[in-house]
């Protein structure tokens, strides 16, 4: 347990460069290994999740060696994994497990997986479901959870597949068993959610064809190695995007985040609550990136729908945060996708923030956050982020603003994306950055 710091009178100040992306170093860690030669991979996110992608591919054969933030995959293509020893271990990751449940959908030998307490609890129904149409084998629990395996399998088919949900993660699953599939596989969302996978693809020599919601890729097993640099997680700059403008006094400038139009709803959102962030030095080579900068000021609450949520679905636990110390209300709908990630985003945000002084109503489909309402606890108040990392983070940004002691029980699970989030946030309130 750790006492969380508020605000020095003075902000939050400096120029602060956070990890790299999450889901685009998993998928360049999983794109390396099915490649054929060596990729190299610049800012690679050194985090629980990724180690864990990590782990796995090695645990099947694949030599991948890492220095700091640059790794180093030795591709062999799709035929030239080894059964491993022993069985996978997906940790919390939730993109690890489902992308993998693809990748590996078509391998002469099972596997099996397992997950901490909290991806155990998480549905992979939406994966197994149409990869098993492709014709994968899988054995999950009766309620479709992890412990499981990946069965052996010789034929994978292709299969057109309407996404019930805007999903980057099955997305990405049907169409890395696509390229092992016979004839073509196509997947049609019900609105956009993150690209990574498709544009990685693209960068490695994959052939897809995109039309609007729809991609479809067929079997292809000359991938070629590349070079990848993975540009600052906006899911992580998010935090320090919200810290500065609800911190009195502050201006932050964050180098080289991605911004990636299906990644970067936390600054529309923002933008529409009435925040200016300035982008800089942009940079369209590989994933688009920027130079943000933003200071403290003022926001107005807003509503936030079905069609704006794939490309905020990680950061609405900040932008909650935020909204709790804008002017007036702000609704959350169509985000029911929030009840199945590392915790019930929706019922963790809403009692957490409660416990600080905010008045939010939870809806089944969101929440309803009624502004301006100062955070503060009369006697210290011991908050658990029950494991989740972006919890953890909103609780640490939170008690910057709050008047009282907040106390976190499980700051470790930050570890998953962004293991130094504390110091640099330490570092942002002494203006050291
Ligand atoms: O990997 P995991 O645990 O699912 O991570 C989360 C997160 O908060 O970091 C979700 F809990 O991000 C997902 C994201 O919500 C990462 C992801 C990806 O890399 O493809 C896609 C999103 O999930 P989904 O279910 O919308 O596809």
């Amino acid at each position: 347990m750790i006492t969380l710091q508020a605000a020095n009178p003075a902000g939050l100040h400096g120029t602060l460069t956070v990890p790299g992306d999450k889901s685009i170093s998993h998928r360049a860690l999983m794109f390396g290994a099915i490649a054929h030669g060596q990729t190299r991979v610049h800012n690679f996110l050194t985090s629980a999740d990724v180690l864990h992608t990590m782990g796995v591919l090695r645990a099947l054969g694949v030599e991948i060696t890492q220095e700091g933030t640059e790794a180093t995959i030795e591709g062999r293509g799709l035929k030239h994994f080894t059964a491993p020893t022993r069985p996978l271990d997906m940790g919390n990751s939730g993109t690890s497990t489902r992308l993998l449940m693809g990748l590996l959908a078509k391998q002469p030998f099972d596997m099996e997986m397992f997950g901490d307490a909290s991806l155990s609890r998480r549905p992979l129904d939406r994966v197994a479901k149409p990869l098993t149409a492709m014709g994968a084998k899988y054995q999950l629990t009766d309620d479709n959870y992890l412990p499981g395996k990946i069965l052996a399998n010789q034929h994978l088919n292709g299969i057109e597949y309407h996404l019930p949900v805007a999903s980057a993660q099955v997305k990405s699953a049907i169409l890395l068993a696509g390229l092992q599939a016979g004839g073509t596989t196509t997947v049609i969302s019900p609105l956009a959610s993150r690209d990574h996978t498709e544009r990685m693809l693209e960068q490695f020599g994959g052939h897809l064809q995109v039309d609007g919601l729809k991609v479809s890729v067929q079997a292809q097993d000359d991938l070629q190695a590349q070079d990848v640099t993975v540009p600052a997680d906006i899911s992580s700059a998010a935090f320090f995007i919200v810290a500065a403008i609800i911190t009195p006094n502050s201006k932050l400038s964050l180098r080289h985040v991605g911004v990636n139009p299906t990644r970067d709803g936390i600054l529309r959102l923002l933008k529409r609550m009435g925040a200016e962030i300035t982008l800089s030095n942009k940079s369209t080579v590989g994933e688009p990136a920027a130079d943000l900068t933003v200071a403290s000021q003022k926001l107005a609450g807003i509503t936030i729908t079905a069609e704006d949520i794939p490309a905020v679905v990680d950061e609405l636990p900040i932008l909650a945060l935020a909204a709790t110390q804008a002017q007036g209300d702000t609704l959350i709908s169509g985000a029911e996708e929030l009840r199945v990630k590392e915790t019930d985003r929706i019922a963790v945000v809403v009692e957490t923030l409660n416990q600080l002084g905010a008045d939010i109503e939870e809806r089944p489909d969101g929440m309803l956050i009624h502004g301006g309402t100062p955070l503060k606890t009369s006697q210290p108040v011991e908050l658990s982020a029950h494991g989740d990392h972006r919890i953890a983070m909103m609780i640490a940004v939170a008690a910057l603003v709050t008047d009282g002691t907040v106390r976190l029980q499980d700051e470790e699970s930050m570890a998953v994306s962004y293991p130094n989030f504390l110091t640099d946030l330490a570092q942002t309130q002494a203006g050291e950055v």
